[in-house]
């Protein structure tokens, strides 16, 4: 069987991209429209648009089972709001699919939530390394005034549900309060959905 070629892809370390990564994708403000809680401050920076974060992928996955992947995220500085700049955060259209994060650079948050209500906060700086258990939905923020960036590593037949999320959010949000992250519930969830 040869339906697997082995491959290899520079990470820059620094930066945390992947230069010759074979998809890259940007999320900008426009691409997650309705996704902050604050729809006023969303309203007044759609014009300019902000890139929010880039996705670097080592190579286009297949959905074969047995094939690991790797991608590699960059999350500008910034808020919508005082919501700071944040992933759109997804489920795995095949839940039971773990994932670890590797932490490269910045600071951020990494949040976390089963259906069933369990809710999880890892702070993440560089060298952090995070495991994503099966069944948790996962975002990340960048709380930091610096780029944000970290590896992440699955089984490409995982996928990606966002519906879940653009639906009500997540169960918290993370905000700026007093300079510091601030972690608090998100009116819009509802727990006993
Ligand atoms: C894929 C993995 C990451 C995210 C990326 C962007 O399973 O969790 O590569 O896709 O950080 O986040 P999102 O929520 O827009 O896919
Ligand atoms: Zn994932």
């Amino acid at each position: 069987m040869s339906f697997f070629r082995p491959y290899a892809r520079w990470l820059d370390l620094t930066s945390g991209r992947i230069p010759e990564a074979d998809v890259v994708t940007q999320r900008h403000l426009t691409d997650m429209r309705g996704f902050y809680a604050d729809a006023d401050a969303e309203a007044a920076l759609i014009a300019s648009n902000p890139l929010i974060y880039e996705v670097y992928c080592g190579a286009e996955f297949s959905v074969r089972a047995g094939e690991l992947g790797f991608c590699a995220t960059v999350m500008y500085p910034g808020k919508v709001g005082d919501e700071y700049y944040m992933s759109k955060g997804h489920f795995h259209a095949k839940p039971e699919r773990p994932e670890i994060y590797v932490c490269l650079r910045g600071t951020g948050r990494l949040v976390m939530f089963t259906a069933e209500g369990d809710v999880d906060v890892q702070a993440m700086q560089p060298g952090t390394v995070a495991m994503i258990p099966p069944f948790w939905a996962h975002r990340t923020i960048n709380t930091g005034v610096d780029d944000f960036a970290f590896l992440a590593t699955f089984l490409t037949d995982a996928g990606h549900n966002y519906a879940t999320i653009a639906e009500q959010g997540f169960p918290v949000l993370v905000v700026e309060r007093d300079g510091q992250p601030t972690v608090i519930d998100n009116p819009r969830y509802q727990r006993d959905n």
